[in-house]
């Protein structure tokens, strides 16, 4: 089943990123209410909530999934009957899809601006936005180096470097631990971001506060790439991102662990970096300082506080 297929590779990350997590819950509800035949709108509605649990479930912290899931799973809306539910869902999944292909694009067009001819740029894990910042601004002429971290335990630095080298973009690839070693060469840090909270507080890759810690010690200017839906809608009512903690063996083998009886291996996947540590937050609807991320909560992703109680 489409749901449970994508649910597995999201869990897996097979499909990693938060846009590209949204997209791919997008389309697997679209193609599930497209595969259903309930007898009346009450069970199609029922049987899209059981999918969209199923997908809202598989990773905890990027926000973009539960975003993406409440918009398409609101096309069900007032729906009489079960051809007009699954119109609706269809409908509201190939909007969020394609709006969220216009954000990158967006966003890559905006960023790119922010990035200098001759300017040496640091990314932290592998963002689809923060490095279409990069890509259009090698595009558009301007010659730019970049240092990659290597982003243990997952190595998405690797998915990073090659992108970058398709695009034929000089690049260091750098541990991550060596990112205070290189930061006086740096002129400006891009990442991207799982969530955004209600006081612009971005959460991140694992390791990007310690990043922004670095980079404001030495001056270093940091962005951060985030389309409107990555923005998160709960924190205005004191809810917190849920930090993700994976499996031990992702950083240390499970044969090497079990010698090791008084060693515990902790493995969050994210960690939170402060807004007074972020420069500016380049959305589909330009920049703005990380302390608004409240309005593009209450503006764009629609959210009224009444839908809470
Ligand atoms: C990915 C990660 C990315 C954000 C933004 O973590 O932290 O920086 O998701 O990515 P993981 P994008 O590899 O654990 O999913 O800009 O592609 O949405």
């Amino acid at each position: 089943m489409i749901v449970t297929d994508t649910a597995d590779k999201i869990k897996s990350m097979e499909i990693r990123g938060a846009g590209r997590i949204a997209r791919a819950a997008a389309e697997a509800l679209r193609d599930h209410a497209l595969s259903i035949q309930p007898p009346y709108t009450a069970a199609f509605q029922q049987e899209m909530e059981r999918a969209a649990a199923i997908l809202v479930a598989t990773r905890p912290t990027a926000v973009s999934l539960p975003n993406a899931v409440h918009m398409v799973m609101n096309g069900i809306g007032k729906a009489t009957t079960v051809d007009e539910a699954r119109t609706g869902v269809v409908q509201r999944a190939e909007h969020f899809i394609q709006s969220s292909q216009h954000a990158v694009e967006k966003i890559a067009e905006f960023g790119a601006r922010h990035i200098r001819n001759g300017d040496k740029i640091l990314t932290h894990c592998n963002s689809e936005v923060a490095l279409g910042c990069i890509i259009e601004a090698h595009r558009s002429g301007k010659e730019i180096e970049v240092f990659a971290t290597e982003v243990r335990p997952r190595n998405q630095g690797l998915i990073t470097i090659r992108t970058l080298n398709d695009a034929g973009i000089k690049t260091n690839f750098i541990v991550d631990s060596a990112v205070r070693s290189f930061i006086n060469e740096i002129d400006l840090v891009v990442v991207g971001a799982d969530a955004v909270t209600v006081n612009g507080a971005v959460v991140n890759k694992i390791g990007t506060s310690q990043v922004a810690h670095t980079a404001k010690e030495a001056r270093v200017n940091m962005i951060v790439a985030a389309e409107t839906y990555k923005f998160a809608p709960k924190t205005v009512i004191g809810d917190l991102i849920t930090i993700e903690e994976r499996p031990s063996s992702e950083v240390l083998p499970d044969d090497i662990a079990k010698t090791l009886p008084h060693v515990r291996v902790r493995n969050p996947a994210f960690d939170v970096t402060p807004a007074e540590f972020i420069d500016l937050i380049i959305t589909e609807q330009g920049a703005i300082p990380p302390q608004m991320a409240y309005v593009i909560i209450r503006e764009y992703l629609g959210w009224d506080i009444a839908e809470f109680h």
